[in-house]
This record gives C-alpha cells, structure tokens and sequence, in this order.
C-alpha cells in the first residue's frame, strides 16, 4: 500500500457509480486466501476515517488476500445499500441503530463464535445489548458520543464550563459564528441536539417538544455552512469551520492532525454537553449476501486483536470495547475524557430509542428544517 492509498482509506473512498477501491496491489490479490474462501477478497463497507489503515495491510499480508474498501457516512447510507443490493459486502459496522434495522429486514447472518476466539477480550458491559442480547449477528467494535468540535483559535472560550455556552451547544446557535457552523447530517442526532439545547428529553417525541426543536432549527439554518457527516473534521482542520456537531472520534481526529500540521495554537476542542447527549456503539456484522464469510470471520477475530484493537483506537480517538487492549493504550488516552467520558456525565447521556412509528414526526420535522 503507498502513501497515497494509506490516505485515501480514511478518506471517503469513491462517490457514486465510481468503482471501489482496492487496497491491496496486485501481487496480494493474485494469492489465493490462506483461509481457502471464496476469492480472496474481502470487501469491507465502514464508516469514513473509522480504521488504523495498518490494521487493513497487516490482515491483507496475514491471511494472503486482497481488500476492497468502501466509505459510508451515514446509517441510512449503509441501510440502503444493504437492502438494495446495491453491493456485496463481506463485512458492515452498523450503528446500535443501524442494526435493530437491519435485523429487522433479516439483512444479517448468524456469526460462528468458534471462528472468534478473540471475543473473549470484549469487556461484557458492551455485550449482550437489547437489539441483540446474543451477540448472534454483532461484535462491538467502538462507541462514542454526540459532541461538539470547536476551534478554539476562533471561538473564544470562557472559562465556566470550558467557554463552550450552557452545556457545550450554544456555539452552535450563536449569530457570531455564522457560515461557520456545521451540522451532521442525520436527522435524529441533530433533533436530539436541538431538544437537549431546549432542555427537553433526547428522545422527546411531544408535539410541543418537536416542535420548539423544529423552530430552533429553523432560526439556526443561515448560521449552519454545512448539513454533513464527514467533511466536518477536514472543514475544521482547514479552519473553514469553527464549530461541528460532530462523533467524538472525528472531532479529536481534526485536533490531532491541527496539532502535528496545522498552524500553531490551532486546535479543536471536542466537548461532550454537559447537559446531555447521545451514545452510540458501531458493531462489525457479516450481511446476509457476503461472498467470502470465513474471510470477514478471519478480519473481525483480527480487529478483536487486544495489539490491534489498540492502534486501531488509538488512530481513530472511539473508545474501544475491548478491555485487552485498553491495558495497551497510552494513560493519556483512557484519561481523556471526550473519549471515555467520566461516570457523572454518563449518566447524563442517552441512547438513541426506537420510535417506532413516532420515527414519522422526526422525519416530518427533518424535511421541513431541510426544504
Ligand atoms: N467517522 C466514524 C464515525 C462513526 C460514527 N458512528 C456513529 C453512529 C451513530 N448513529
């Protein structure tokens, strides 16, 4: 792999009808899978700038294949996809949410747990989940929070709770920051956003509740530069944007990359509200129409590796669930806490429920804030 791929693996890798990208060169791809499956390729479908690019290289040269390697920036993204057939994939990282849905439509396939001896290090609070209490079809792979990323070389910040406004949203609705803000582009962690901002339940489906979210919304479109789930960390790095509503991860993947090239006193601070916000955890699932599944078994017991599963998170700035390899990172990492947020603002956080067919009231709400 040459430095230009090494790149382009967190990047969004192809846009459209383009062809997907693939990693390996031909010498690897010629040889044939040392695991016997299908053609020794495996294609993997992940979430932008979720991978430590070695960890691709070192499973390519360990189990002699090949890996193509698509980006997605949203649940929906992968969601559609899957559903359409619209490609094949070995192995998908869908979101707690993504998955409930994707299990529902049967879109998954039972994992063999004897092909994932390295299961074993996964610390069991982030097993067992409600949408699949088993871990039949999932293995956790990080979890984070909804944040806000701010570049603290333009936006000033007062000391009495990190200058961030109440609770570490303000900046994103406040007028001085206009075309200088960024949203996600993901209706309900930004209705969630917006109903904590109110001081209203993340989940709130009340009318009156969605209601002043939709409003605030509304007022806070002219500010907002961009409605997007993955060009936030490159807009704050190159200092187009000042504020993001962003993945925890991403925000501190902006700041590390200000700090070793951007210039000096650039950086990002990435702050978890304090009044409360979103969890999530991503899992890596093997879809249903895989081709090479002994393969995607092989690369998932590789990232549950306790050395690989270590640089991986510390590349990637997600809290591992892999207690082994938390013994292996750096003090600096497990002390930080836009990573491994503190118990008391735990408890102030929420994970994302199922609607059900309340899911119609967000989306209402989303379209009129987009038209
Ligand atoms: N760039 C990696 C982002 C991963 C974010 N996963 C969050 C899913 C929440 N629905």
């Amino acid at each position: 792999m040459n430095n230009e791929q090494a790149k382009r693996v967190s990047r969004r890798a192809w846009g459209g009808a383009t062809a997907a990208w693939v990693v390996a060169g031909s010498a690897c791809s010629r040889r044939k899978a040392r695991q016997g499956a299908g053609d020794g390729q495996l294609k993997v479908f992940n979430w932008s700038d979720y991978i430590h690019e070695d960890a691709l290289a070192q499973f390519e040269k360990q189990a002699g294949c090949s890996i193509v390697y698509d980006n997605y920036s949203s649940d929906s993204e992968l969601e559609t996809r899957l559903a359409t057939a619209a490609g094949s994939y070995d192995i998908v990282f869908p979101s707690d949410r993504a998955l409930a849905a994707l299990l529902a439509k049967g879109l998954l396939q039972p994992l063999d747990r004897e092909r994932l001896p390295n299961f074993r290090h996964l610390d069991p609070q982030f097993l067992a989940a409600p949408v699949d209490p088993e871990n039949r079809f999932s293995v956790p792979y990080f979890w984070g929070t909804l944040a806000v990323g701010i570049r603290t070389d333009k936006i000033k910040l007062d000391s009495a709770d990190s200058g961030a406004g109440q609770g570490g949203l303000d900046v994103l609705f406040d007028k001085r920051n206009r075309g200088r803000i960024t949203m996600l582009d993901d209706m309900e962690n930004v209705i969630a956003a917006a109903l904590s901002r109110l001081g209203f339940p993340l989940n709130s489906v009340a009318s009156d509740h969605l209601a002043a979210a939709q409003q605030l919304l509304i007022e806070q479109k002219p500010l907002v530069q961009a409605y997007t789930s993955d060009s936030y960390r490159d807009r704050l790095i190159s200092g187009e944007a000042w504020a993001a509503l962003g993945w925890s991860g991403d925000l501190l993947q902006a700041d590390a990359e200000l700090q070793s090239s951007g210039p000096s006193g650039a950086r990002v601070k990435a702050i978890v509200p304090t009044g409360g916000t979103m969890l999530w955890f991503d899992s890596m699932a093997i879809p249903k129409t895989a081709r090479n599944v002994e393969l995607a078994l092989a690369f998932i017991n590789h990232l549950l590796t306790p050395k690989i599963a270590a640089m991986n998170a510390e590349k990637v700035n997600y809290a591992t669930p892999n207690l082994t390899a938390r013994t292996l990172l750096p003090p600096l990492i497990l002390a930080d806490e836009s990573i491994y947020p503190p118990p008391e603002t735990l408890r102030r956080c929420t994970w994302l429920k199922d609607r059900g067919k309340d899911i119609e009231k967000i989306e209402r709400v989303w379209r009129i804030v987009r038209q």
